[in-house]
Parts: structure tokens; C-alpha cells; sequence
């Protein structure tokens, strides 16, 4: 059984890689289970950067195996932006979409595209590193719509089924998303990793 520390404080996320990681060869740990760990300053330039830092970080705190995710909205119009500032576009969520909505006021709907992006890296406290990156394209919506996830997804539209992430729900979310497919792809990582482990 390998025991995985998830190192995130977003709530959205923990519930989200709960969902995927969910293995009987893995057991997780959140954040939660590690009171007073140090405040992590993001100050990398890029994905990999960030979620390499809070990953190793936790993991020389704690030494448990670190998995952490960067994330961000990439929006066309915006040349990319927030991007890696996408969590600090604001002090919530509502007022981060409706910077968004603000900046794309009368904009088209063919010049509204965009893209989440998710890079998740596990670090072992040995150094061991496995990093993988994916996407998720889709278009900005007008007004938010949906109850469902977090961040930005109210005004995340996905073209194939017409709807937001905040419509559609955890569960078509997570087999769609820059998340879901990058947590999949580290599921496969981990269990090669656990057989390797049993020979
Ligand atoms: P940790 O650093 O503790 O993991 P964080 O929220 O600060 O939490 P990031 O620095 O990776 O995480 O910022 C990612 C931001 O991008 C996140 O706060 C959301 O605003 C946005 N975001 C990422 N994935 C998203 C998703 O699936 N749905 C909606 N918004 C998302």
C-alpha cells in the first residue's frame, strides 16, 4: 500500500484527485492530516515550477510522497492569461470569473477559446520525480452556469456537450478535464510502481 500526501489546500482539487487516485493499492492523506505545515509561496515561473516546489517542499516536511498539481486557465484573447496567476486573480472565485467576464465584455464568441491546464508531479522523499501535463480545451462562456466544481468553472464551456464544467458535473468533469486525464496518467505511474514494489 503506498500512502500519498496530497499537497494542496484547494478543496475542489483534494475531492477531485480523491475521486480518481481512489485505489485499494493507495491510500490518501490530505493536508488535513498534517497541521502546521509551512505556507508554500508560489513564485515559479511556469507549472512545473510551482507544483515541483509545493511537492518537494511537503515532502521534506512530512516525508511522505508528495503528489501536487499547478493549474490554470489559459484564455486566447487574454494571450494565455491568468495562467499561472489564475488563483491569485483576485481573493475569490466570484470576483477572479468576473474579472474574466469583464475583460471579454462583447467579445465573440469564436474569439472566446481557452484551455485548462494541469501539471501534476509526484515527488518521493528519496528525490524520485514523475511529472506529467495535460490539457482541456473549451471556450468561455457569457455568464456563469452551474452548481457544481470550483474556480472557474461556471464560465468553462465544453464544446462537445455544449454545457460548463459547473454544469456538468464531477463526474463527466473528471473523465474530460486537464486534471482527470493527468491524474489518470499518475494512477498508472503509481500502480507500476506498487506491482514494482511487491516483486
Ligand atoms: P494549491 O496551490 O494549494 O494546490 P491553488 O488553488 O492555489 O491551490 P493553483 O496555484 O494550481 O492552486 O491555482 C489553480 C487555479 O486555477 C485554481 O485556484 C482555479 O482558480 C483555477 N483552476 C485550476 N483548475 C481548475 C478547474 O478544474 N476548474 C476551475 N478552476 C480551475
Amino acid at each position: 500500500m503506498l500512502e500519498i500526501l496530497i499537497a494542496t489546500n484547494n478543496l475542489g482539487k483534494v475531492k477531485e484527485i480523491k475521486d480518481i487516485l481512489d485505489s485499494p493499492e493507495i491510500k490518501i492523506l490530505t493536508m488535513k492530516d498534517f497541521p502546521h505545515l509551512p505556507k508554500i509561496e508560489e513564485d515559479g515561473k511556469t507549472y512545473q515550477e510551482n507544483a515541483f516546489k509545493k511537492a518537494r517542499k511537503i515532502s521534506e516536511y512530512t516525508g511522505k510522497i508528495c503528489l501536487a498539481d499547478d493549474s490554470g486557465l489559459e484564455i486566447d484573447y487574454l494571450k494565455g492569461k491568468p495562467g499561472i496567476y489564475s488563483s491569485r486573480w483576485g481573493s475569490n472565485d466570484e470576483e477572479r470569473i468576473n474579472k474574466v467576464l469583464k475583460l471579454l465584455e462583447n467579445v465573440p464568441i469564436n474569439k472566446r477559446n481557452a484551455k485548462f491546464v494541469c501539471v501534476a508531479i509526484l515527488v518521493f522523499p528519496d528525490g524520485k520525480i514523475y511529472t506529467v501535463k495535460e490539457e482541456c480545451k473549451g471556450s468561455i462562456e457569457f455568464k456563469p452556469k452551474g452548481e457544481h466544481g470550483f474556480g472557474y468553472d461556471p464560465i468553462f464551456l465544453v464544446p462537445e456537450y455544449d454545457k460548463t464544467f459547473a454544469e456538468l458535473g464531477d463526474k463527466i468533469k473528471n473523465q474530460i478535464s486537464h486534471r482527470g486525464k493527468a491524474m489518470r496518467r499518475m494512477i498508472n505511474i503509481i500502480n507500476e510502481l506498487a506491482a514494482s514494489e511487491k516483486t
